[in-house]
């Protein structure tokens, strides 16, 4: 398996996941301005979407959205999934909360968006997050060990400490749960971020 992956990016938690795995894997960061990998392949090639994560499975076969590549990888390691009734629904749906609630209202910071835009992004993240914060079951979002669903959760939580975004306490304590994991804390050393 090989992770396509950027420094602060979304493909930080498919980057957590694989560390957290043990299992060993292939990763290569992409410079997402120039489409271009650190071995210097056009990345446009390897997927025209042309942004991260993009994990290329060892039978040759792409996958890539975040929760795509996460409910495969929980898939492949079901430690960092659930069980139960509506397991796999129930993490869809953690995952869908994350990308499309959370990850996708931090456009105006990442794409030069304006004072008033930021705010009203900052106000609905936090107010998205405390939603999250009021379902925790225990030092995660399902319990008392992480799933890919904390994983992504995490890179939000990282990208609000960035950008000077409210993190609820419950979802702060968390995040610095999640930091102290060995695989976290050499995820973050490798992109750079620790
Ligand atoms: N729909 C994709 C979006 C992923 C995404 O937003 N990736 C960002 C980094 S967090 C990226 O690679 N942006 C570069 C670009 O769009 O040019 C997903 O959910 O995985």
């Amino acid at each position: 398996m090989k992770l396509y992956y950027c420094p602060w990016a979304c493909s930080l938690a498919a980057h957590i996941m694989l560390h957290e795995s043990g299992e060993p894997f292939d990763s290569e960061s992409v410079d997402l301005k120039k489409k271009v990998t650190a071995t210097g392949i056009d990345f446009n090639r390897i997927t025209p979407k042309g942004y991260v994560p993009a994990l290329l499975l060892d039978n040759g076969a792409l996958v890539t959205e975040n929760i795509a590549v996460l409910d495969y990888l929980a898939s492949r390691f079901p430690q960092f999934g659930l069980e139960g009734p509506l397991a796999r629904t129930r993490l869809i749906e953690a995952l869908a909360y994350v990308s499309t609630e959370i990850h996708k209202s931090y456009k105006p910071f990442w794409h030069g968006g304006t004072d008033g835009q930021k705010n009203v992004a900052s106000a609905y993240i936090t107010g998205r997050m405390r939603y999250l914060a009021g379902l925790l079951k225990g030092d995660y979002l399902f319990g008392e060990h992480p799933t890919v669903a904390d994983f992504y959760l995490f890179v939000t939580t990282l990208w609000a400490g960035r950008f000077g975004v409210e993190v609820p306490a419950p979802l702060a304590a968390l995040h610095e749960q999640l930091k102290t994991r060995p695989a976290v804390y050499a995820t973050l050393k490798v992109e750079g971020l620790a």
